[in-house]
Parts: structure tokens; C-alpha cells; sequence
């Protein structure tokens, strides 16, 4: 832990130096990214009340009549970004189409990818839920964006992160060089840096957690089913079980404690053609490029996630995520077993 006071935009002039050529345009869509955090924060912290005051028919502090708080969280975060004349264009988990810069506002290389909140079947049991963003360099000649410029592998992000709502409010996040992790201090309304260079912890000190949904078992294909078993009964550090259901707060813990996530494909309605419930742009492909930053790894079972080429923006993927050595041990586990 630091045990300095450093705020997000202390933390980005820091790393603003090591970049003589940078001219700080970058810095200020991850500030703004802060700004739009908070304010999403401080209604998820008010769900339950707002949900009383919804349905007495109540608008919100900012004159907002109450709306459902994943659009809510899509608005928030897509006016803090909009104007900054750094973006082409934002595609949203909340949208089938991206949507361009509108035309009022100057455009700019950067296109915004993101799921404003994910997990959100967990709001009213006041579960953790979170929303998980992507940067990418826009690709094509088109000033307010094209399809192209989303659809880049997840290898091509600038940037990826994640904001946490749970007992704190955390943002977290890379840049390509390490991950760090914010935690916001209510009292003075700052993300302070409580997590620099987040690793997942060796496989001495790790918790060993297996996260999946084990109600979906039956519907997993065999070689998930056989790895489960494997790992469960034979491991020689036995695996604990935790299942939140969202996301986000799955994947922060996994890299603090250590272990695997899984949303393997489920065969309930096709037998021939799995049914995969992850999106890759906007929820296995960021979280993929923190876990590799972070001494960790994302895969199909058999692909590299961050190797994907999407064809649609809700392609969907399984997903393995967690330390190196786990979701290398379930590649190989497949592979040993053809599956
Ligand atoms: P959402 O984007 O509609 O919230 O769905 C994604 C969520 C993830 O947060 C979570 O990992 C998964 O769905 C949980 O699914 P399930 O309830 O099937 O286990
Ligand atoms: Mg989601």
C-alpha cells in the first residue's frame, strides 16, 4: 500500500514525465474518465433509495427524472467524454451501434469502448457491480468513426480499465506499463493511488479462488467439466469457490487473491453451437490486457483472448482469466485431453 496522498492527477503528471513528446490530451480523457466514475459512484451508493424515490416519481439531484442506472451510467460516462475533441467515436455494451462524436464537437484519434454496467442483475441484492472501458487508436480515414475502429484486437488497446462500486469505489487501470489501482476517498472526493503495480500474487501466496458459475455445470463442454472435477477433487492446493456474478468484481479478485475465472460456452439450447455469454469488446478483451499486464492471462481455453479479431461488435467469447499459471494449466488440460 502508499502511503502517499496521491490523487489520479498526481499519478498522470507523474507518468506524463516519463513521456517528454506526451501533451497531456491522454491524461485528461483519463481524468474525465475519474470525473464520470464519481458521479456514477454516488448514484450506484443511492440504488435502493432511488429505486423508493423512482417509483414515487422523484428526479434525481441533477434534475434527471430516474432511469434505469445502466443507461444512467452510459449517459454519465458519454457526456464527461464527448467534447474532449480526443474521441472518433464510443460504443457502449448499452448500444448496438457505436455511436459518432456528435457533430457540434471536434473529433479526435481515440475511440472509447465500454460496458457502463456490468452486472447490473446484482443492483438491487447491493452486490459490487462495475463498469470496464477500452481505448483504441481509431484505424480508419473517417472523422467520427468507423466499425473498423472498434473492431481491433484486444492487443491494440492504449488503454483499459475497470471502475469497482463495492464497499469502496476503485478504478483501476493500464496504459500498457503495469496496472494501478485508485481507491476513492468519500470524504475529499478523490481517487487516491492505494494499488500501484498490481500483480497477480505467485503461486505460493495465492489464494488458489475458482470462480464460475457451478449451476451452468451441466451445460459446460466436457473438458471444462473434466477440468473442474480434476481441479476440485486431485489439486495439491485445494481450490476455494467464489462466485459474485459480476464481472468486475470477480476479476478484482482474482488478481489480488489469486486463482481462475471461467465463463466457459453453454450448450443448453444447441448442442453443436455453444451459446457465449461474455461480450470480447467490452468485457473479456479490456479485463484481458489488465490481466496481462498484471503477470496474468485470458483465453478461450485455446486462444489468447487479446489475439481475437471480432466480427460484430457483441461478438461474444468464452473466457478464462486469472494468473499465468492456472489458465495455462486449463489450455493445457484441454489439450490433453483433445478437447
Ligand atoms: P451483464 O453485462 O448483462 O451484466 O452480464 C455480464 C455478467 C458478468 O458480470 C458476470 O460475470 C456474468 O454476467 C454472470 O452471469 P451468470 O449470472 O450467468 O453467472
Ligand atoms: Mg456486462
Amino acid at each position: 500500500m502508499s502511503r502517499e496522498f496521491i490523487t489520479l492527477s498526481h499519478h498522470f503528471l507523474e507518468q506524463q514525465r516519463n513521456y517528454p513528446n506526451a501533451t497531456g490530451k491522454f491524461t485528461d480523457l483519463l481524468l474525465q474518465i475519474g470525473v464520470a466514475a464519481k458521479r456514477v459512484s454516488y448514484q450506484v451508493n443511492k440504488a435502493g433509495l432511488m429505486d423508493i424515490l423512482g417509483s414515487l416519481g422523484y428526479e434525481n439531484v441533477y434534475g434527471e427524472s430516474v432511469q434505469k442506472l445502466d443507461m444512467f451510467s452510459h449517459n454519465i460516462y458519454f457526456d464527461a467524454l464527448d467534447h474532449m475533441g480526443l474521441l472518433c467515436a464510443i460504443a457502449s455494451e448499452e448500444q448496438e451501434e457505436f455511436i459518432p462524436i456528435p457533430e457540434k464537437y471536434p473529433t479526435g484519434p481515440y475511440v472509447f469502448l465500454f460496458d457502463p454496467l456490468d452486472g447490473s442483475s446484482n443492483i438491487d441484492a447491493n452486490v459490487s457491480i462495475g463498469t470496464i472501458f477500452s481505448i483504441h487508436r481509431k484505424i480508419s480515414q473517417v472523422p467520427r468513426g468507423a466499425e473498423e475502429d472498434c473492431l481491433q484486437p484486444g492487443r491494440k488497446q492504449v488503454c483499459a480499465g475497470y471502475i469497482l462500486y463495492g464497499s469502496s469505489t476503485m478504478l483501476v487501470y493500464t496504459a500498457g506499463k503495469g496496472v494501478h489501482g485508485f481507491t476513492l476517498d468519500p470524504g475529499v472526493g478523490e481517487f487516491v493511488l492505494s494499488h500501484p503495480n498490481m500483480q497477480f500474487p505467485s503461486p505460493e501466496k495465492s489464494k488458489n479462488i475458482l470462480s464460475i458459475n457451478m449451476g451452468n455445470y451441466n451445460q459446460w463442454d466436457s473438458g471444462t467439466q473434466k477440468y473442474i472435477d480434476s481441479i476440485s477433487r486431485f489439486s495439491q492446493k485445494p481450490y476455494t469457490y467464489r462466485y459474485v456474478g459480476s464481472l468486475v468484481a470477480d476479476f478484482h479478485r482474482t488478481l489480488l487473491y489469486g486463482g481462475i475465472f471461467l465463463y466457459p460456452g453453454s450448450h443448453q439450447k444447441d448442442a453443436k453451437n455453444p451459446y457465449y455469454k461474455l461480450r470480447l469488446l467490452y468485457e473479456a478483451a479490456p479485463l484481458a490486457f489488465i490481466a496481462e499486464q498484471a503477470r496474468g492471462k485470458a483465453s478461450t481455453g485455446k486462444e489468447n483472448i487479446l489475439n481475437i479479431f471480432p466480427d460484430s461488435l457483441q461478438y461474444r467469447v468464452p473466457l478464462a482469466i486469472g494468473t499465468k499459471y492456472d489458465v495455462e494449466a486449463y489450455e493445457a488440460y484441454l489439450a490433453s485431453i483433445g478437447s
